[in-house]
C-alpha cells in the first residue's frame, strides 16, 4: 500500500477552489511548499505553508524566471523507493515529495486577450511548472500531480477514504491527465509561434502555419459513429476551429445526445445558415433543413416575414426529405416557430437561442436535441481552418466562404436579371456551395424548388434539380457550383422554363454558353468564384 501523503507542492496560477485544497490539507496534515503568490493566498486560507526559496534555501531569480527549478524540488519528486534513491536523497538533504498539485501560466488565456504582445505571451511560457508536472506524473508510482482544480474534489474523497494515501488508479489516472496537459499547452505555443513571423506579428487569419499542432480534447463519447458497428469520439480541436461558433461550444437544452451523424449533419446546417445570413438585408430571416449532409430546402424572407412563414417554406420546398432532417434558422425560435418545428419530425434544431414560449412547446419532443449556439454569426471573417482526414494524414484547408454576392457579380448576357432574381441567384449559389459537386440548385421567389448533387456529371445534377422542380423549374433561376463545359445544361434548363443562371464562367466554352442563354432570353452572373464540395 501507498504511503500517506506528508508533503505537497503546491503552485498554482489558476487559484480558483483554494479553499476546497487549503481544508484538505490542513486535515490530512500535509506539509505545503509553495512559490510566492501561491504561498500568500494558502497563508490566508490558514494552511501552514513553506516557501520554496526557504525550502531550498536559493532565491526566486529573474524575475520569478526560476522558482521551483532545483534539485531539491526535483530530486524530491523524481526519487524511487528504493533503498539507493533514498540514500541518495538523505546525502543531499533532500525531502521527499509526494503530492504535487500545479497548473500552468495563463498563456492560452494571454493570447487571447486583445491586444497582447509577442512579448507578453512569450513570458507567460510556463517552464518550472511543466517540469514539476512532468516530473511527478513520470514518478506516478509513488507521487500523485494534479493539475485541475476541478480534481481538488476527487482528491478529498479518495483521501478520506484511504486515510491520506493515494491509490495507484487515481496516480495513474492524474498523471495522464498531467501530460494531456502538458502537451496540449506546448502545442498551443507551437502554433502560436507558427502563427507569427519572426518580427512577432501575427500572420493573417486565415493562413495555415507550416507547423499545425492540434491538440484535440473528447469532449463526447460518442454512442456510435456513422454506423453501429463503429466506435467514435467527439475531439474539440484547441487551434483549427472557430472557437467562437464551434459545435463545442453548443449548448444542448433537450433531446438525446448528439450522435456522429448529428454533429456532421448540425456542422452542415449551421456552415449553410451562416452564408445566408451573410447574404441577407437588414432585418432578412432564413431558415435551411439538411439530409445527410445535403441542404434539402432553404428559405429567405423579409425583416417583415415571420421566421416560422420562412422556415415551412424551406421545408416544404421537399417535405418528403425534410422528414427526419435537421433544421438551423438565423433567428431565435419563438413560439409560432416552435409549433411549426412540432408539426414533423425532426432531429435536431440549431439556433441561436429559443424563447421561453418555445422552450415549453418543443419540451414534448422527448427525441428532438435543441441546440443553442449564441455566438453562430461572429467571427466568420475569422476564415478558420477545416480539417479531413484520408489515409496517411490531415487535409487542411481555409473555410470556404462565399466572397461575391450576385448583384456584385458580371453579367455577360444581353439581359440584365431582375432584383428579385439576384436576390433568388444569391440564395441559389450560397445553398450550392453546401451541396456535394456536381452541384445545381434552382431557386423561385427566395426559396429553393430543386436540389441537385453528388452527381458525377453537371447535366445530369440539372436534370435531377429540374426534376425535383416539376412544375416550379418554370420561372426558376439556376446556380451551378463550377462553370459549365458545354452549353447542354443551359438548353435543358432553358427548355424547362428556368429564366436566369449564376456560375463561376470561366470555361473555354464559355461563348457558347452565353449564346445559349442569349438565344433563350436568359440572363446570366458569372461570379469568377468557384464553390466544389468534394
Ligand atoms: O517562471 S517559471 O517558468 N519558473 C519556475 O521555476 C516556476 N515554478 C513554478 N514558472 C514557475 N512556476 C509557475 O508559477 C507554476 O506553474 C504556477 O503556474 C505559477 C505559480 O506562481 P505563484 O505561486 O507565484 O502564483
Amino acid at each position: 500500500p501507498a504511503a500517506p501523503i506528508r508533503r505537497a507542492l503546491v503552485s498554482v496560477s489558476d487559484k480558483s477552489k483554494l479553499d476546497v485544497l487549503a481544508e484538505i490539507l490542513i486535515a490530512h496534515k500535509v506539509e505545503v511548499l509553495s512559490t510566492g503568490g501561491t504561498y500568500r493566498a494558502l497563508s490566508e486560507l490558514g494552511v501552514a505553508v513553506v516557501k520554496v526559496s526557504e525550502f531550498t534555501g536559493a532565491p526566486e531569480i529573474l524575475d520569478g524566471r526560476v522558482k521551483t527549478l532545483h534539485p531539491k524540488i526535483h530530486g524530491g519528486i523524481l526519487a524511487l523507493p528504493t533503498e539507493a534513491h533514498q540514500r541518495e536523497l538523505e546525502l543531499h538533504d533532500i525531502a521527499p515529495i509526494d503530492l504535487v498539485i500545479v497548473n500552468l501560466y495563463p498563456f492560452r488565456e494571454t493570447i487571447a486577450k486583445p491586444g497582447c504582445s509577442f512579448a507578453d505571451a512569450i513570458e507567460n511560457i510556463d517552464i518550472g511548472g511543466p517540469t514539476m508536472v512532468r516530473a511527478a506524473a513520470k514518478n506516478w508510482n509513488r507521487v500523485a500531480v494534479i493539475v485541475d482544480p476541478e480534481d481538488y474534489s476527487s482528491l478529498s474523497e479518495v483521501l478520506g477514504e484511504t486515510e491520506g494515501t493515494l491509490p495507484e488508479s487515481f496516480r495513474r489516472n492524474m498523471a495522464r491527465k498531467a501530460f494531456a496537459h502538458t502537451a496540449a499547452y506546448d502545442a498551443a505555443i507551437a502554433s502560436y509561434l507558427a502563427r507569427h513571423d519572426d518580427a512577432g506579428e501575427a500572420l493573417d487569419a486565415g493562413t495555415i502555419p507550416e507547423g499545425l499542432f492540434v491538440s484535440g480534447e473528447s469532449v463526447a463519447e460518442l454512442r456510435y459513429g456513422e454506423n453501429p458497428h463503429q466506435q467514435a469520439r467527439f475531439f474539440a480541436t484547441s487551434y483549427a476551429s472557430d472557437e467562437a461558433t464551434g459545435l463545442d461550444q453548443a449548448i444542448v437544452h433537450q433531446g438525446k445526445a448528439l450522435s456522429y451523424n448529428n454533429l456532421l449533419d448540425a456542422d452542415a446546417a449551421l456552415g449553410l445558415i451562416r452564408d445566408l445570413k451573410a447574404g441577407l438585408p437588414e432585418g432578412g430571416k432564413a431558415a435551411a433543413v439538411f439530409k445527410h449532409l445535403s441542404p434539402c430546402g432553404a428559405a429567405i424572407g423579409s425583416a417583415s416575414d415571420e421566421l416560422a412563414t420562412v422556415y415551412v417554406k424551406a421545408r416544404e420546398a421537399d417535405a418528403e426529405s425534410a422528414f427526419g432532417g435537421i433544421v438551423s434558422v438565423t433567428e431565435f425560435v419563438d413560439a409560432a416557430m416552435a409549433a411549426r418545428i412540432k408539426e414533423t419530425f425532426l432531429e435536431v434544431i440549431v439556433a441561436p437561442g429559443y424563447t421561453p414560449e418555445a422552450r415549453e412547446i418543443l419540451a414534448k419532443k422527448k427525441r428532438l436535441r435543441l441546440l443553442e449556439i449564441p455566438a453562430m454569426f461572429e467571427g466568420r471573417d475569422l476564415a478558420p481552418l477545416r480539417l479531413r482526414s484520408v489515409a496517411g494524414g490531415l487535409l487542411v484547408q481555409r473555410e470556404d466562404l462565399i466572397g461575391v454576392a450576385a448583384a456584385a457579380g458580371e453579367v455577360p448576357t444581353q439581359r440584365k436579371p431582375s432584383a428579385d432574381e439576384l436576390a433568388s441567384l444569391d440564395l441559389g449559389q450560397r445553398v450550392c456551395k453546401h451541396v456535394r459537386s456536381n452541384a445545381i440548385v434552382l431557386v423561385k421567389d427566395g426559396v429553393t424548388v430543386g436540389v441537385g448533387g453528388g452527381q458525377t456529371s453537371r447535366v445530369e445534377a440539372v436534370r435531377q434539380a429540374i426534376s425535383r422542380a416539376g412544375e416550379l423549374a418554370k420561372g426558376a433561376v439556376l446556380a451551378s457550383d463550377a462553370f459549365f463545359p458545354f452549353r447542354d445544361s443551359i438548353d435543358s434548363a432553358a427548355a424547362a422554363g428556368v429564366v436566369a443562371v449564376i456560375q463561376p464562367g470561366g470555361s473555354i466554352k464559355d461563348k457558347d454558353v452565353v449564346a445559349a442563354c442569349d438565344e433563350r432570353g436568359l440572363a446570366m452572373v458569372f461570379t469568377g468564384e468557384r464553390h466544389f464540395r468534394h
